[in-house]
Parts: structure tokens; C-alpha cells; sequence
């Protein structure tokens, strides 16, 4: 019922945020029209009248145990109710022979693909920038890494969110059920260009996938540029060659 104002959901555990988000939000909306109906009603009823003497009072005790006991149940059965959201998402790995390593920095998005070898570290590594090419129906690991302060990985429509630390290696997953081209914005506020710190993630098709990886992931598709990065330091990070590929899919 509240689908039209969130992005839409392309992700195989975007269902149940949105319906813990949709549950809270009914928790809290409902919370807020009776806090206001009921002080609206009370202006009324004890507004200032001749003859009326103000009256001092102590409180409630029975009240206020009611409406500390209320919400703190309340908060109680939310967190019992994420709970299958968050071990499926945060806690659990599904297996996979995709994984991309994601480091952030001050501000951009480097995505690493291990290449033909399946390595990191090695020289057949591909690091393209603000980027990245997934195929659809498959999940994704993403290796979350941090180069100078903590950003924030975030695509609204795949529903998930992750900070990158420095110093840790954050493991996440997504599985995104419908091709196409999402906004990767960084959701941490990470220094002056953060309002500039985004990437797009192009979800393909199998056959789309395999011919982008074809020309980009290959030894022979080294980017001019590119060169294998000497143990232990940073790569040169290049833009990724055919922008069209990407370009032309929306
Ligand atoms: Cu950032």
C-alpha cells in the first residue's frame, strides 16, 4: 500500500525491509495522530475560562508506568521481528563464485574484479571506478573495504546499506532480480565532495554480462593505464573503457 513513495524494490531481501519499514511506519503514524488529536482535544477542553483556577498536579504513577511499559514492548517485539531479516542479510553468506571488492575513498567507488584467475591481488586484477557490472539472478559478494574514513554503501533499490570501515574487510551480499542501471550513492557524510561520491551499478542479463566481461575482464582488455599494481599499494585506478555498454542500458 505505501510501495509508490520507496524505490523500487529489485532485490531477493528487499521485501522484508520494506516490511518492517512499513510496519514501524504504521506504528509510529498512528502514535503520532493520537499524541496530536489527543493535545489538540485537551487545548480545547482546559483552555483559559473565567472563574477556572489552574491546579497543580504530581502526575500519575499508573499512567506513567502504562506509557513506559507501551513503547518499551513495542520496541521489544520490532526487534524480535527483524531479527529473520537481519541474520538472512547480515548474518548468513550465500555461496557464490561472484565476488567484487568495493574499497571506498574519498570520493569514489573502486570495484575490483579479480579476473581471469579469480585472485585478488594479482595482475589480471580489474579495478574500474565509480562502477560496477553485475549479471542479474546471481549473488553478488562484495568485499566492502575503506581507504581513508568511513563511508556508506547504499542502493535504495537493492535495500541495502553498509558502512565501509577503514582498517576492516566487510563481507555483504545483494541479489538483484531485474536488470538495469541504479544510482550507488555514499550515504556516510564523508568529507567535502560527498554530495559527489556516487557510482551506478548496471545489473545485465547473462548474455549482456558475459560479452561486458568479455571486453572489460580479460587480459587482452586492459584499459590504457591500468597496470598491475606492485604488492601492497594502491592501484591506478582507470575509468572503465566502454562507457557505451553501460551507457546505453537504462
Ligand atoms: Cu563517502
Amino acid at each position: 500500500m505505501l510501495d509508490w513513495w520507496l524505490p523500487e524494490n529489485v532485490s531477493t531481501y528487499g521485501q522484508e525491509i520494506d516490511w518492517l519499514f512499513h510496519l514501524i511506519y504504521y506504528i509510529t503514524g498512528v502514535t503520532f495522530v493520537l499524541v496530536f488529536v489527543t493535545m489538540l482535544v485537551f487545548l480545547v477542553m482546559y483552555r483559559d475560562r473565567p472563574g477556572r483556577r489552574a491546579r497543580y498536579t504530581h502526575g500519575n504513577t499508573t499512567l506513567e508506568i502504562v506509557w513506559t511499559v507501551v513503547p518499551a514492548l513495542i520496541l521489544v517485539i520490532l526487534t524480535i521481528l527483524s531479527v529473520p531479516a537481519w541474520s538472512k542479510i547480515k548474518m548468513t553468506m550465500p555461496e557464490t563464485d561472484f565476488v567484487v571488492q568495493v574499497t571506498a575513498k574519498q570520493f569514489n567507488w573502486q570495484v575490483t574484479y579479480p579476473g581471469p584467475d579469480g585472485q585478488f591481488g594479482t595482475a589480471d586484477d580489474k579495478t574500474l571506478l565509480d562502477e560496477m557490472h553485475v549479471p542479474v539472478n546471481k549473488v553478488v559478494r562484495v568485499i566492502l573495504k575503506s581507504q581513508d574514513v568511513i563511508h556508506s554503501f547504499f542502493v535504495p533499490q537493492f535495500r541495502m546499506k553498509q558502512d565501509a570501515v577503514p582498517g576492516r574487510e566487510i563481507r555483504q551480499w545483494f541479489e538483484v532480480v531485474k536488470p538495469g542501471r541504479y544510482e550507488w550513492p555514499c550515504a556516510e557524510l564523508c568529507g567535502f565532495g560527498h554530495s559527489g561520491m556516487r557510482g551506478w551499478i548496471y545489473v545485465h542479463t547473462p548474455d549482456e554480462y558475459g560479452k561486458w566481461a568479455a571486453q572489460n575482464l580479460t587480459a587482452e582488455a586492459a584499459p590504457a593505464g591500468a597496470e598491475p599494481k606492485p604488492e601492497g599499494t594502491k592501484a591506478e585506478t582507470t575509468k572503465a573503457e566502454p562507457k557505451k555498454e553501460g551507457k546505453a542500458k537504462k
